[in-house]
Parts: structure tokens; sequence; C-alpha cells
């Protein structure tokens, strides 16, 4: 299974991806969790990533896509992937497909998560009062939504157009939408 998983930010896709892996035994492949880890870890990338982070808008698609390819060639990613957070913008999603043509291995599904603005501030503000991450932030929330809106609405076109895409309902309890995700692949094979 290759997997990606769409959705605004804060739509559940980094939780719904990890209670998918075991079942779909493939790995989760978040390029948010591995940017957060170079920022921590204080590498090149992670130097150039965090101001752009910090602020809600998009760390540059050369830097991304050099992760993914990678993280990819790994050998856990031999068998399928769940990949969130990545295509963000119409740019990640061609050199995504080439990619995936270079190696033979094209997506299996597109699935996206669709919640409403005002229920993703309201799980954003959850979340920057427990874990200060600062792109939860109640002001950058409101920015990532939009470039959100700009830049990676879009993305879910592209895939529709190619007859890949599936939209799931993301608000409800967390067993539901796995359900609901779970249910869209079965129909997409
Ligand atoms: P991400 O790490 O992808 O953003 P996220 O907010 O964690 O989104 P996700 O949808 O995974 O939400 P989650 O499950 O955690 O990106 C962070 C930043 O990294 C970007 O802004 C950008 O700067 C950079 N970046 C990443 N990828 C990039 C790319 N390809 N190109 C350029 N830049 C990139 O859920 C959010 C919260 O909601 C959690 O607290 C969760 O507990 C809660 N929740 C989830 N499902 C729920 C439900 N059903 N009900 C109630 N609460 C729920």
């Amino acid at each position: 299974m290759r997997l990606v998983l769409l959705g605004a930010p804060g739509s559940g896709k980094g939780t719904q991806a990890a209670r998918l892996k075991s079942d779909l035994g493939v790995p989760h492949i978040s390029t948010g969790d591995m940017l957060r880890a170079a920022v921590k870890a204080g590498t090149p990338v992670g130097l150039k990533a965090k101001a752009v982070m910090d602020a809600g808008k998009l760390v540059s698609d050369d830097i991304l896509l050099a992760m993914l390819e990678e993280r990819l060639a790994q050998a856990d990613a031999k068998a399928g992937f769940i990949l969130d957070g990545y295509p963000r913008n119409l740019a990640q999603a061609a050199a995504l497909d080439d990619l995936l043509a270079r190696i033979g291995k094209p997506l299996s599904a597109v699935v996206k998560l669709d919640v409403p603005n005002e229920t993703i501030i309201g799980r954003c503000e959850i979340r920057f009062a427990a874990e200060h991450r600062k792109d939860d932030n109640p002001e950058v929330v409101r920015d990532r939504l939009k470039v959100y809106a700009e830049q990676t609405a879009p993305v879910a076109d592209f895939y529709a157009q190619r007859g890949k895409l599936q939209v799931v309902d993301g608000v409800g309890a967390l067993d539901e939408v796995t359900a609901r995700v779970k249910r869209a692949l079965a129909a997409a094979a």
C-alpha cells in the first residue's frame, strides 16, 4: 500500500497514520515529524526550517524532496508507506509522481480528511495548551489554514483528476474516523 493522507493542518493526518500503519504493515512517513526532528537535532536542514515552520509557512520544495527521496529509499519503505504532510503544493505533487514513476511504484490511494476550519482551530488550541508547539498558536494556525487553502487544496484536485482521490469526513471519534478511512481504502482497492 502506497497511501497519501491529505488534509489541512490539524485535520488528523498524523493521528490516523499512526493508527493505520500496523494494520497496513507499512511505515508512517510524516514530513512534519522529520522536519521537527531535524530542528531538534540542529542539523543544517533544521536550522533552515525552524523559522519557516514557526511562522506556519512551507519549507522549500528542494529540501523536502531530498528528504523524502532519502526516506523512501530505506528498507522499510519497500513494502509501501503512509505519507503524511507531503505533497503540500502542486510542485511537490508533480515531484512525487515523477519519483514514484522512476521506481515503478505509483500511489495506491489518496485519502483526504475533511474537517471544518473552526474544528481545526479548536484542536490546535488544545494541542498548543498541552505541547506549546509554536505553529499551534491560534494566530499561526490561521496563517497555516491560509497557506493550505492557497497551496495545498489544489493538490486534492490534482489527484481527483487522476481518479485517485477519496474524501473522508475527519470529524468524530478517532475510531470512527479510522473506520471511515479503512472503508475508503477498501473501496479504492
Ligand atoms: P504537520 O506536522 O504536517 O502538521 P500537523 O498540524 O501535525 O497536521 P496533522 O494533520 O498531522 O494533525 P494531527 O494528526 O497531529 O506540519 C507542520 C509544519 O511542517 C508545516 O506547517 C510546514 O511548515 C512543515 N512541513 C511539513 N511538511 C511539509 C511539506 N511537504 N512542504 C513544506 N513544508 C512542510 O492532529 C492535530 C490535533 O488534533 C492533535 O492534537 C490530535 O490529537 C487532534 N485530533 C486528531 N484527530 C482528532 C479527532 N478525530 N477528534 C479530536 N481531535 C483530533
